[in-house]
Parts: C-alpha cells; structure tokens; sequence
C-alpha cells in the first residue's frame, strides 16, 4: 500500500506550503511576529499563532487523509487539541470545511476577525498541491489500514520556526539553529506491535533564493514491511557509488573502526556531553530539532543523534525511526542499551510507538522517558555504545 505513503507525502507537502506561508505572506508574517515580542502574547490575538499554524498544519494532514482513506483519521495522533476558545468564550473547533469561505469564516472567529489573514491561511489550506516520488510507484504493498497508526508532529523545532533566522551558516552541512532545523514529521507504526512501518520528513526551508526570498523544501520517506525496504535516499546513495543498482546502505560495515560522529540537543548534560568528547572529538554537532537531529543521521551527515532526556516523543522520533530501518538502521532506548550487558544477545531495544508509559500523564505518556540513540548502522552503533559506555564508567563514578 504505497499509495498511503504517496497521499502521506502529498499532505506534507501541503503542510510545508502552509508552515512557508505563514511566513512568507505579509499578513500571516505580521501574526508571527506579534509571536516574537515577549509580553504581547495572546494579548491582540486570541490564540497563539505558533499554536494555530501547528493545530491547522495537523488538521489539514489529518482531513486529507480522511478523504482518500475513510476511517483512517481515527488512528491519527498527534500533540495539538484541536479545540480553542475565543475571547467570546466560544469554543471553536478547527477544521477544513467544505469550501475555502468557510474555512476562512471559521478560521477568523479565532483570529478576532483578522479578515485578511484568515483569508490568506484558508487558501492555502485548500490550494491543491501535486507531489510524487517515480520510485514508489513500481512497489505495490498491501499494509492492511486498520494496522496502522499514525503520530503527526505539524510543526517540529517550532521555537526555531517562530524565530525564523534565515542566515545561520551550516557547519559540515549540519545546522546548530535557524529555519532549516523545522521539519514536518509523519511517522505509521503497527497498531499491535509498535514497530515503526513508513516515515516522512518534510524540511519546508532548506535553500531561499535571494532574489524572490522563496524557500525551497525537501522531502525524505522511508518503508519497512515485511522484508521490503526502501528509502527516498537510495538513488542518490547508488549514483554516489557509481551504480545505479546497488541498494545497500551508504555506510558500510567496513567504516566500523573510523571516528565517530554526533548530533545532541543544545541541553544535553554535561557528563554525556563529556563521554562523548573522548568518543567523537571535535565531531559533535550541536543542533535545533529533534526531527532534524534525526534527519542528520538518515542524511549522513553523522553517525549517531544521541539524547539522554526524557523530553521528546513518539511523534518526534517516528517517521525517522520508520526512514532509519528502511536503511539497516534504527532508534533505541539510550538508558536501556546502557544498562544491558554487551554480551547478553538480545536484540537492541528499539523504540515502540504503540504504548502508553504506565503511570505518567499528559504528553509525558508519549515520552520517549529512556532517552534515544539514531543509527544507520547497527555495527557502528555497537562499537560506539562500547566506546561510550567505556567513556561514562569514570565519570559516573567520580560523580
Ligand atoms: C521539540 C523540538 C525541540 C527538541 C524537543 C522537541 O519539539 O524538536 O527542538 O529539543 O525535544 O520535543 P532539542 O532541540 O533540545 O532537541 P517541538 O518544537 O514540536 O515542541
Ligand atoms: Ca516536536
């Protein structure tokens, strides 16, 4: 059932083109920027803009995938409540409505009738947007629907979207902040197992021509069913490798003994951050983004996007999750893999997406609690946990 991945794509795509507009048209980009001045917030308008762009974002992929596949909406999670307030004390439920008036209509009571930003955000919600991948179309596979479940995140790194820094210069190709850390994040898991099945990343801002100050975007999907693996990366991997036949990983086995590299949260702790200097060197990048940490990994650009935190989620982790397995590669429980015996021959604990953790509430259920480690390679992964593990014992112990 590749057809759910192209729709999937297809609604990103759209979503890319909103999270675009809000901030290249002028009157959604003046609400963004009411964002931006500390105290104002929620005092002109009823919402916070940053909440309506996400909470639209998610209903628009949510609606779309509706249409074309009835019933699938009910498996469709994602952070956002779609219910606000108004200053009337009216709650307001955001939707696409049949026609972009409508939706305009709705769309103004939560912006205290701000009539040409609303008019702005719901033609774009319903402008058509085409979007394929050739390589999906020659694979048919049949994923039962109501198998799937799927975390949406609309609107990953939204403090760097709001902030919108246009000029931030990359370093190794991986950018510590700025707007080409926001991504549009997709992920279908399994329903019994949790195992992640196909993931989409959109990064609506990835190069801006100077002349216009258009974005341009990128889009990355990943399958993994039933043996079947297959990646948006792999022709250019092939082409790189000077052959258009070869499928397997860029990453070979053989690199197994050459330095490491890594992506961490710029509030990564200091202990962790000291294990993995002795691991990575100077090849540690800090970056904005849980979805464009991971991206990194999925691109190549490191090795490892490694976080000791409890503080992302299922739907931050799992359309890269979805993308890395289709590559060899995965997601694990940072604090289980270091609590395991390297000789014990369990499998490495992969994140799963289909349980609720027993005792938390609020987002804190979805948490990714152990922390994580992205990998493309699982045999770089272990010889980088042996390293790190080495790393941490004498820290830990001094501590
Ligand atoms: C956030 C966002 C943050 C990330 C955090 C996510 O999601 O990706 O950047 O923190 O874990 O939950 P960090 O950048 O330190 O990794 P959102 O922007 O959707 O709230
Ligand atoms: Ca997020």
């Amino acid at each position: 059932m590749s057809e759910i991945l192209q729709e999937l794509l297809r609604v990103s795509e759209k979503a890319a083109n909103i999270a675009r507009a809000c901030r290249q048209q002028e009157a959604l980009f003046q609400l963004l920027i009411e964002e931006k001045k500390e105290g104002e917030k929620n005092k002109k308008f009823t919402v916070d803009f940053k909440t309506l762009a996400d909470v639209l974002v998610q209903e628009v992929i949510k609606q779309n995938m509706e249409n074309k596949f009835p019933g699938l909406e009910k498996n469709i999670f994602g952070e956002e409540s779609n219910e606000f307030t108004n200053d009337l004390g009216e709650k307001i439920i955001i939707k696409l409505c049949s026609t972009e008036e409508e939706t305009a209509q709705l769309l103004s009571k939560v912006l205290n009738g701000n009539k040409s930003a609303s008019e702005a955000l719901a033609k774009v919600v319903h402008q058509d947007v085409t979007f394929a991948d050739a390589a999906l179309d020659s694979i048919v596979i049949n994923i039962p629907q109501d198998l799937m479940g799927i975390w949406v995140d609309p609107i990953d790194s939204t403090y760097q979207y709001i902030k919108g820094s246009a000029d931030i210069q990359s370093n190794q190709g991986i950018f510590p902040s700025g707007l080409q850390c926001v991504t549009i994040l997709i992920g279908v898991y399994d329903i019994h197992t949790g195992v992640p099945l196909m993931g989409v990343i959109n990064q609506p801002f990835v190069s801006q021509d100077l002349n216009t100050l258009r974005w341009k975007g990128q889009c990355y999907w990943g399958l993994s069913y039933m043996g079947t693996n297959i990646h948006s990366l792999e022709r250019a991997i092939s082409k790189r490798n000077g052959s258009e036949n070869r499928t397997e990983n860029s990453n070979p086995e053989s690199e197994s003994s050459s330095a490491f590299s890594a992506v961490i949260s710029t509030s990564e702790k200091e202990t962790i951050k000291a294990a993995l200097a002795r691991v990575c060197g100077e090849r540690i990048f800090p970056a904005a983004g849980a979805g464009y940490k991971s991206l990194c990994v999925v691109q190549g650009l490191v090795d490892i996007y490694i976080f000791s935190e409890d503080t992302t989620f299922k739907w931050d982790s799992c359309a890269a999750h979805a993308i890395l397995r289709a590559m060899g590669g995965g997601i694990v429980d940072m604090k289980e893999c270091l609590e395991r015996h390297p000789d014990s021959g369990l499998d490495w604990p992969q994140l799963l997406y289909h349980l609720e953790n027993e005792g938390a509430t609020g987002v804190d259920r979805w948490a990714n609690k152990g922390g994580l480690i992205a990998y493309r390679s699982r045999k770089r992964l272990e010889t980088f946990l042996s390293l790190l593990v080495q790393n941490l014992a004498p820290l830990e112990t001094r501590a």
